[in-house]
């Protein structure tokens, strides 16, 4: 990493715990270089996670960071954007994190519109603790929980975000670095509640049992299941069926931002209570 963007990392902290072949830390470097391209400043940004290989994460970020409970980061990361709304505020959250134990609260973000990017990262599988499906494990895959197969269906996190009422949902994968890095930065430029879900891979727990056992067997394994947004739209839809649509997936700018109209309800009560009304 040159050294403009070593100046985000927490070097003392190294190495990091990831396997060999881990995705995490190529969602995280695009994450940096995201966060540079924006620039965001470390005084007045803070970063939230929970619990997960993924959520070890922000550990490695020279940020305000904040290692919390399995599933409860973006409720942290909420009271962290209401007692200063001025601050910029990013979670990162494994799909086991975010889409079970924590799911509630990314529906009730996504519904309130509050500035919060979050960033789902999507390995299929719960790595930490070694394996079991996760509401994100694709049907028929195996898991420690599931020997024989998931039978059940796999959330589209983003549709699901995008119906709860965040105003910008994307997707990118550690194959594409350049668009995670691209969609990243949108998302954190973007006011309201942002979500990109980063397609990651964990070759231990979930490409060993998978029939992909290296990093580049599920890095092609994407490659070759994935099409881009604006390849999709020209296609008729039984031609993208069973492909992840990668890309930005959603925005929209008209929404009212949750904490500026909390802040606004506010200041309308102090003023009316001035004037004694
Ligand atoms: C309340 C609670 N329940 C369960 C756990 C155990 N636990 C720790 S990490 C984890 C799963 C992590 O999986 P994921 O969020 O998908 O992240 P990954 O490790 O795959 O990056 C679980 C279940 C916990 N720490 N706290
Ligand atoms: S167990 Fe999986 S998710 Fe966790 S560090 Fe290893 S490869 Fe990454």
């Amino acid at each position: 990493m040159s050294t403009h963007l070593r100046k985000y990392l927490r070097v003392d902290k190294m190495p990091h715990i990831w396997c060999p072949g881990c995705g995490h830390g190529i969602v995280l470097n695009s994450l940096i270089r995201a966060i540079d391209q924006v620039g965001l400043k470390k005084e007045n940004t803070v970063v939230v996670s929970g619990i997960g290989c993924s959520s070890r994460a922000p550990g490695y970020l020279d940020f305000n960071t904040l290692h919390t409970t399995h599933g409860r980061a973006i409720a942290f990361a909420t009271g962290v954007k209401h007692a200063n709304s001025d601050l910029n505020v990013i979670v990162l959250s494994g799909d086991g994190d975010c889409s079970a134990i924590g799911g509630n609260h990314l529906i009730h973000a996504a519904r309130r519109n509050i500035n919060i990017t979050t960033i789902l990262f999507n390995n299929n599988i719960y790595g930490m603790t070694s394996g079991q499906y996760s509401p994100m494990t694709p049907q028929d895959a195996l898991a420690t929980t599931s020997p024989y197969g998931n039978a059940e269906q796999p959330f589209d996190i983003c549709d699901l975000v995008r119906a709860a009422g965040s105003t910008y949902v994307a997707r990118a994968s550690t194959y594409g670095t350049k668009q995670m890095i691209q969609l990243i930065t949108n998302a954190l430029a973007h006011d309201g509640f942002s979500f990109v879900e980063a397609l990651s891979q964990c070759p231990t727990y979930y490409g060993r049992r998978n029939k992909l056992r290296t990093a580049i067997d599920i890095m092609n394994w994407q490659k070759e299941n994935t099409i881009s947004k604006k390849a999709a739209d020209k296609l008729p839809e039984e031609k993208v069926a069973g492909k992840i649509v990668l890309g930005e997936l959603y925005r929209n700018e008209d929404k009212m931002e949750y904490t500026k109209k909390y802040d606004e309800m506010v200041n309308s009560v102090k003023e009316r209570e001035l004037k004694n009304e």
